[in-house]
């Protein structure tokens, strides 16, 4: 490495990842190949992240610090805004813990830190906050809450939520909500919409009602092939008659014996801001199926269209794109079951142990929207080498399932610990964000957490 670093390597990397790690590691004259990592560039790394790193020789190059990457989410702002980087904002609403971090405000939206998701059941106090419109006021009288099921159905009726809960056969499951963008953050070059890390998920026990009872109730036509759902909430601009959000799944899935119309969430009455006093509950699939405050079930006879349905909205690319290339309408299909993640929920990510800290105990959770967790494995010397993790089984089907594991480093320093699941079917978490697409959905890598050993 020639000359000194202009600016500290950690805002390089934030600003402009591959310049600070041209800066770093050099490059192979003639050549677009990464040399070493020099001694000089060792020492300014290990300067800034505050320790030796004693399996620098498998840094990948291009590869962001995890400890650089601590609470911003991973992409750095594009280059057309340069933003000074800046610490999270932390959320401050009633009944809510304050370290969930704010990642949208007009309309609010906040996510859970990784190490918040410890829990095996998420309490609702760390439970993370998605809105797409306003924010209804509370209920004043949850019971008389109705709800319409209409369309292609024999039997159209209204039904109170006093109705939903004497008339129909009550369940409670433990069951992950994620939302479609959780990930979002990870994309190169930046994905539009909320920059979500790991946190758009959770996962609560909820009680309601089988939507298959209800919809069975109201005698489904053969040509019903697509619900539509609709809710309270009135669209940011104010405007009554535009609605919010209004998504659907196909038939099947509704009629699934785990998608829900909820009204409570960890044995209480379903909060407000999470959609009391009922909901629908969509386990394995992008969160905004499981429409909030919800108010009417259309059956439909094809495939639903409104807001979040169309264009690139909870949509993948079909083929994959040019990332940052505009996209093709017709190369999208909906996005449906979320792909497969683990995270790390203890120790945090820039924890900092005691020097002389050689095992250390790992908790973590892992699912795979409608398939499960087949196994986590674990790294501690940038994916050179991996460690099985212990992996529980799910309490039900879109449980979570909860994984331990304990490390023995070698010597003091700084280290990242990585995580990769791979599912049932055997698809694994990838290095990076994967299938690069303009809203961002799908981005599933390894998690990484930065500890810092003396
Ligand atoms: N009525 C309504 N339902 C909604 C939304 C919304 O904006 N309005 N957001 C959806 C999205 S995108 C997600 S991820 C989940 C978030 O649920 P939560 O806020 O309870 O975590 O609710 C879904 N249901
Ligand atoms: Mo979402």
């Amino acid at each position: 490495m020639s000359g000194k670093i202009e600016r500290s390597i950690e805002e390089l990397y934030l600003e402009d990842p591959e310049r600070a790690d041209a800066r770093i590691f050099g490059r192979k004259a003639g050549t677009n190949r990464r040399g070493f990592l020099e001694s000089a560039g060792l020492a300014a790394v290990g300067a800034a992240v505050g320790g030796a790193i004693p399996f620098s020789q498998n840094m990948p190059a291009g590869l962001i610090p995890a400890a650089f990457a601590q609470d911003k989410g991973a992409a750095p702002a594009p280059a057309a805004a340069p933003a000074a980087p800046k610490g999270p904002i932390h959320l401050d609403f009633p009944g809510k813990d304050k370290g969930l971090v704010v990642i949208g405000e007009k309309p609010l939206v906040a996510e859970t830190p990784e190490h918040l998701l410890n829990d095996d059941t998420t309490p609702i106090d760390k439970f993370y906050i998605r809105n797409n419109g306003q924010i209804p006021d509370e209920a004043k009288d949850p019971d008389k809450w109705v709800i319409k099921i209409d369309g292609e159905v024999n039997k159209p009726f209204e039904i109170t939520l006093g109705e939903l809960k004497s008339k129909y056969k009550a369940q409670t499951l433990r069951m992950v909500l994620e939302c479609g963008g959780n990930g979002r953050s990870f994309f190169t070059p930046r994905a539009s919409g909320n920059q979500w890390t790991n946190g758009g998920a959770g996962c609560a026990e909820w009680t309601g009602v089988r939507l298959a009872d209800v919809l069975k109730a109201a005698g489904v036509k053969p040509s019903g092939i697509y619900t539509a759902h609709y809710a309270a909430d009135v669209h940011l601009s104010g405007d009554p008659n535009r609605p919010t959000l209004s998504r659907g799944v196909r038939i099947a899935k509704a009629m699934e014996p785990e998608s829900m119309i909820v009204w409570g969430m960890n044995g209480k009455p379903l909060p407000n801001i999470h959609g009391g006093p009922v909901r629908l509950l969509i386990p394995g699939w992008a969160g905004s199926a499981s429409q909030k405050w919800l108010t009417r079930i259309s059956i439909r006879d094809k495939e639903h269209d409104g807001p979040g349905m169309t264009g690139t909205s909870y949509r993948l690319a079909i083929k994959p794109m040019v990332p940052g290339d505009k996209a093709d309408p017709k190369n999208f299909r909906i996005l449906e079951s979320m792909p497969v993640r683990s995270i790390i929920t203890a120790p945090a990510n820039g924890a900092k142990l005691a020097a002389g800290t050689r095992d250390v105990a790992l908790r973590g959770a892992s699912w795979a929207g409608d398939l499960s967790v087949q196994r986590v494995d674990i790294s501690i010397d940038y994916g050179q080498s991996w460690q099985a993790a212990k992996l529980e089984k799910p309490k039900n089907k879109f449980d979570w399932q909860r994984w331990t594991a304990t490390l023995k480093l070698p010597s003091d320093g700084y280290f990242e610990i990585w995580s990769r699941a791979t599912d049932s079917k055997g698809k694994m978490q990838p290095h990076v964000a994967p299938n690069w697409n303009p809203s961002g959905y799908g981005g599933n890598p390894f998690h990484r957490i930065a500890v810092l050993v003396g």
